[in-house]
Parts: C-alpha cells; structure tokens; sequence
C-alpha cells in the first residue's frame, strides 16, 4: 500500500528527471506498483481509509512521485458528466490540442509539493490522448474540463516538470491568453 511517506519531495532529483518508456509485456512489479498507485488514489478519496492512514486527497498520481522512473501514471476522478474516470496511463501522449486554454482558479497544487504555491497554470482546455494499459491494450480519449488539467499535469512530471515551473514569475496571477477558467468546488 502506498502511504504519504512512500512519495517523494519536491528537491529530489526523481521529480525532475525525464521517466523512460515503456516496453510490452509489464513485468509482474510494474503491472502491481500501477494498481497500487491507482489505488492510493482510491483510498485517499475514501474519508475513513484517509483520516485512518493520513493520506493526502488526489486525484492523480505519477510514477516518478513514488521514485520510479517510468511512463505511467493514474487517475481516477469524474468528469464534467459525472462519469468515472479510473485508469493507468502508459507511455501517455498528447495527440491533438485546442487552441483555447484553461487553468484552475485556485491553482494547482501536487503531493509532492508542500508549500501552497499560488498563481494560474496554464493548461490546454481540451485534448485528445494516448496511451497503453498496462495490458498492452491502446487507448485513445478526448479529455476537457478538470481531466484534461489532471492529465497535463501528471504527463508534466513523467518530463521532470513541476506545476509551479509554468507559473508566470513576475506575476503569478496574470491574464492566460485565450482561457476558459476552470473552477473546481
Ligand atoms: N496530484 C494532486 C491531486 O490533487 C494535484 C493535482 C491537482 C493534479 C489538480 C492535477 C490537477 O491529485 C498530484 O500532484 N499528482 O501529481
Ligand atoms: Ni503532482
């Protein structure tokens, strides 16, 4: 069971190293770390099993977070529909992209990060993805909304990236060109 003490800071090196692609079939190791990594998202959202083992509320959750250098990453969360949405990403990639942007009203936030960090990320409003199952299956989605925000920003840390690299330093409350806010309750 992954724990709040098996991810790892911001300032470790893990967080900003590139992951490395996958090759098919997933070893037996990788297949259970995705389910694992699925699940601490289940559990966190579950308010006994998180106030029982602590565990901070996601949404999404990256390999490199949990020190392991691979193109994976989970999500579970409902969409603006109110459809489930519960899945392991591998090898993720953006196809297609609007031109319209978005970006969270009150910011974005990681399990890696424990500083409020404040400001707008800019994030494309909607995409069009890629990725494998952990099955070897490939899978394509359109995605807008606050999936659409999750999935940037979990395929920013596979690149080493951190939601806070893409706030505007000298203003971190700027206009974003051409956006959509997004207002998450
Ligand atoms: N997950 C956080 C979470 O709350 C932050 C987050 C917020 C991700 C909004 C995407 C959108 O789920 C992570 O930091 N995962 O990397
Ligand atoms: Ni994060």
């Amino acid at each position: 069971m992954i724990l709040m003490e098996n991810i790892i800071r911001d300032g470790h090196p893990t967080l900003r190293t590139r992951a490395e692609e996958f090759t098919f079939p997933l070893s037996t190791e990788d297949k259970t770390l995705a389910g694992d990594m699925l699940q601490y998202l289940i559990n966190s959202q579950d308010d006994a099993i998180a106030e029982k083992y602590g565990l901070r509320g996601g949404i999404g959750l990256a390999a490199n977070q949990v020190n392991c250098l691979k193109r994976m990453f989970a999500l579970h969360l409902e969409d603006e529909q109110g459809e489930q949405l519960s899945f392991v990403a591998c090898n993720p990639k953006i196809v297609s992209h609007s031109v319209e942007q978005t970006y969270l009203t009150n910011g974005e936030g990681c399990l890696s990060v424990d500083r409020a960090i404040v400001g707008y990320v800019p994030r494309y409003s909607r995409i069009t993805v890629k990725f494998m199952t952990i099955d070897g299956e490939e899978k394509k989605l359109r995605l807008s909304g606050l999936p659409a925000i999750a999935f940037q920003h979990e395929l920013d840390h596979l690149n080493g990236v951190l939601f806070y690299d893409r706030i505007n330093a000298k203003d971190p409350f700027t206009e974003i060109e051409n956006s959509t806010p997004y207002k998450r309750d």
